[in-house]
Parts: C-alpha cells; sequence; structure tokens
C-alpha cells in the first residue's frame, strides 16, 4: 500500500492548527498534527514544499524508514520546524496502519499498560480566593491533579492565568491564542515570583489537604540558581512537579537545581528531539519528559525517548496544551497508555469549536483521559468545518523586565 497523497489542512476554529492529511491507494486517510504555535505557516511551507512531494510512491507501511528519510535526508537537522512537520508524517502514518490493522494505535504500541491516564488540569487565578474557586470547579469536573498558577504582586501580566468563569457553562480560556500581527508585551520581577509562589502553596495546602497532586510551571523564567531557591522554598508543599523551572540549553544548570532541592522537575515542552535530553535523562536531572508527539518528531521518537527514560525511571509527562490539536494529543494518548513509565497527562480541553472540527474518540472521566478504540488515532477531521476558519496571525506574548530588557518566559 503506498501514499497516493498528502495535503496541508490549515483551520482556526479558536486558534490556529495545521494538520497533514495522508491518503494511500487504497484509499485510507491518516491524519498529522504540524502546529508550531506562533509559527504555524512556517512548517505548513515546509511541508507543502519539501515534504508533501517526496510522499507519494512510498511505501505507507514504512514509518521507520519514512522518518529516517525525512530526518536525515535533509541534511539539516532538528529545530522546531523540521520536527514538527516530520512528526505530521510520522502520526498520519501510524493512523494508518493502525486503521489498516483495524486497532487503536496503543494496540500497536504493546497494548495498554494501565486503564487510564491520569490527566492535570490547570488552575488559576488573579488573587487566593478566584484561585481557590478554579481549583474547586476543576475537582468538580473531575480532576484528581491540578497545575496552580497565580497572578503576582507587582507583575501586570502574566501568560496562563486568568479567574474561573461564574457561570459554569463557559470554558475556562485562560491561554486564548494571541491573535493579531504582534505578540502582546509582558512584565516580569523574578524577586516578586520568588516570594509569592510559596504563599500561593501554603494557601492551597491548607484549604486542599495534603493529598492533591499539586504541579507549577515556572515557564523558563529563572536562573538555575533562582530554580533551586524556588524548588527548596516549595519542598513543604510536596508539589507533584515543578515544570520548566530554567530554560534547558544549559544543560548543566539542572545539575546546580539538582544538588539543592528534591521537588521533582519536568522539562522538554520546547525540546524536539531525544538528543535533547541524553543529559537530563542519562545524569538524571528531570523526573519527568515533557514532549509533546507534535513537536517530538511524532510517535515514533516519543516511544523512543520514553523507553530510554524507563532505563533511570523517569516518567511521563507529555505537553499537552490546546496548541497541540487534537490529533496531537491522540498519538500521545496511545503512547501514553501503552508504555510502563507514564507519569501524568497535562489536558487542557479543547474548545467546543475545535472539537466541531476535530471529532475525537477519547474520553476524560474520573480524572482520567482514554484514547478510544477506533482504528487508528482516533480523531476524524472535518474538512468542511476546518474550511469555515481561516489562519489568523497570533503569537505568544514577549516579556521584559522592569529596564525593558527581554525575559525568557
Ligand atoms: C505551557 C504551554 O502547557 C504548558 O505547560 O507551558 O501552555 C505553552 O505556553 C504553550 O504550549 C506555548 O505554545
Ligand atoms: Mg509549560
Amino acid at each position: 500500500m503506498n501514499i497516493a497523497s498528502a495535503e496541508v489542512v490549515l483551520t482556526s476554529p479558536s486558534r490556529n492548527f495545521v494538520t497533514l492529511k495522508v491518503t494511500t491507494d487504497e484509499g485510507v486517510t491518516g491524519l498529522g498534527d504540524a502546529t508550531l504555535n506562533g509559527r504555524e505557516l512556517a512548517v505548513a511551507t515546509y511541508l507543502s514544499e519539501h515534504v508533501v512531494p517526496l510522499l507519494p510512491g512510498r511505501d505507507a507501511h514504512r514509518i521507520e524508514d519514512t522518518w529516517q528519510y525525512l530526518y536525515r535526508g535533509a541534511y539539516w537537522r532538528r529545530g522546531p520546524v523540521t520536527m514538527a512537520a516530520i512528526a505530521a508524517v510520522d502520526m498520519a502514518l501510524w493512523d494508518i496502519k493502525g486503521k489498516v490493522a483495524g486497532l487503536p494505535l496503543y494496540q500497536l504500541l504493546g497494548g495498554a499498560s494501565r486503564n487510564g491516564l491520569l490527566a492535570y488540569g490547570h488552575a488559576s487565578g488573579t488573587s487566593l480566593q478566584s484561585l481557590s474557586e478554579s481549583i474547586h470547579a476543576h475537582l468538580e469536573r473531575g480532576y484528581r491533579a491540578i497545575r496552580v498558577q497565580t497572578a503576582v504582586p507587582g507583575i501586570n501580566a502574566l501568560y496562563g492565568v486568568a479567574d474561573q468563569p461564574q457561570s459554569s457553562g463557559e470554558r475556562y480560556d485562560y491561554e486564548p491564542a494571541g491573535r493579531g500581527v504582534r505578540p502582546v508585551e509582558e512584565d516580569w520581577d523574578t524577586a516578586a515570583y520568588l516570594r509569592h509562589v510559596p504563599t500561593v502553596f501554603e494557601h492551597v495546602r491548607q484549604e486542599f489537604g495534603p493529598e492533591l497532586p499539586l504541579l507549577h510551571d515556572a515557564h523558563h523564567r529563572l536562573r538555575p540558581i533562582e530554580a533551586a531557591t524556588l524548588g527548596k522554598r516549595l519542598e513543604p508543599y510536596d508539589l507533584f512537579w515543578l515544570e520548566d523551572c530554567t530554560p534547558a540549553e544549559n544543560q548543566q544548570g539542572l545539575r546546580l537545581v539538582r544538588q539543592h532541592t528534591t521537588t521533582p522537575l519536568a522539562i522538554g515542552e520546547v525540546f524536539n528531539t531525544g538528543w535533547d535530553y541524553q543529559q537530563l535523562i542519562s545524569e538524571q536531572l528531570i523526573d519527568y519528559v515533557r514532549a509533546a508527539a507534535t513537536h517530538f518528531g511524532g510517535v515514533t521518537p516519543l516511544r523512543k525517548v520514553m523507553d530510554f527514560a524507563a532505563a533511570f525511571q523517569i516518567r511521563s509527562g507529555f505537553h499537552g496544551p490546546t496548541d497541540v490539536s487534537p490529533v496531537g494529543l491522540a498519538a500521545q494518548l496511545h503512547v501514553g497508555l501503552a508504555i510502563h513509565n507514564f507519569g501524568i497527562q497535562e489536558y487542557m480541553e479543547h474548545s467546543a469549536a475545535t472539537n466541531n472540527v476535530f471529532h475525537q474518540s477519547m474520553t476524560f472521566k474520573d480524572g482520567y483521559l482514554h484514547p478510544g478504540d477506533n482504528p487508528g488515532l482516533g480523531v476524524e477531521l472535518d474538512e468542511e468545518a476546518a474550511a469555515g476558519f481561516s489562519y489568523q496571525p497570533a503569537y505568544l506574548p514577549v516579556t521584559r523586565l522592569r529596564d525593558g530588557t527581554i525575559h525568557d518566559w
């Protein structure tokens, strides 16, 4: 069975998504997610100009060979644009293989290692009171693990923080697409943040008790010694993890963090290959792999990095924001269900408009996700609905310090 054609579909129901649809000469179709938030058109062009023309005539079953062909064949390796494009092809071919076999993808990866995937939801608030309301709202929706983010006194605008809507029917959109031709600018003050965050967790533990798994994302904003300070200050509150405590390009920086704190660390949502994890995993500098199938070259390398991590008792915590499309989310749910060293799955809930474009077999019940048992990935694209939403420029924010210096965020 050969690939007959491939097509890039751009749609923007409530944010932009780049999807690859591969069709075989037997009429089987597969979907892959290539969405790169804020740089969508670069991946769409990479795919349509440099990848789609290479696909017709290739054996659709040779997933590993196609992956290596696109990765090694380009000569120019790694990078988010290249790896998102390769990811889309890889996912689409796994989707096709599952459909041909009549099996959900997780069955092809070894079968289920558990009944469902523990998911964490995102609570946030501009005040401690609104944060508490948000945590209550998430617990009512069934979540059994919660990420906690808040506004910080002295910082005017912080990405990913919003109050929970008062009416229960309204969607909680705390990371809306930043539509517009330029990014908005936010501000940052590390000292204010380091002072404030422990008081937030003190409040949450007092109200919700010791058992609820709590997570926090520092979003690459700290230097290693600051990250170590935060990890130490948060130890009394027994976090499930502290995420992206420092930008991980400086991998040795994690040694310093690790020497000072036992707060578990999760890193890697911006990584795009297993090689980015080489030092962090082999030196056991992290506890959770944050990669997303979409930005990491697809199902094939995600499975490989988790097997490497397993040798060091490191578990998964795949990146599941709403800018990973339902196709990308499904890919990692199948991997998470199959691997032994699953840890937790991020789950942000796509908008109703997105769910009308991408029909998912995935379920969320009592705090657990399951990819469903439809053959392949279990996601179908409604192309007519997709065509109703054209691409709109949208950017992640840019952050500056008080003196105007651009900062990590
Ligand atoms: C965040 C993301 O999910 C997370 O942990 O860090 O929301 C991230 O900001 C976006 O995926 C960026 O596109
Ligand atoms: Mg994050």
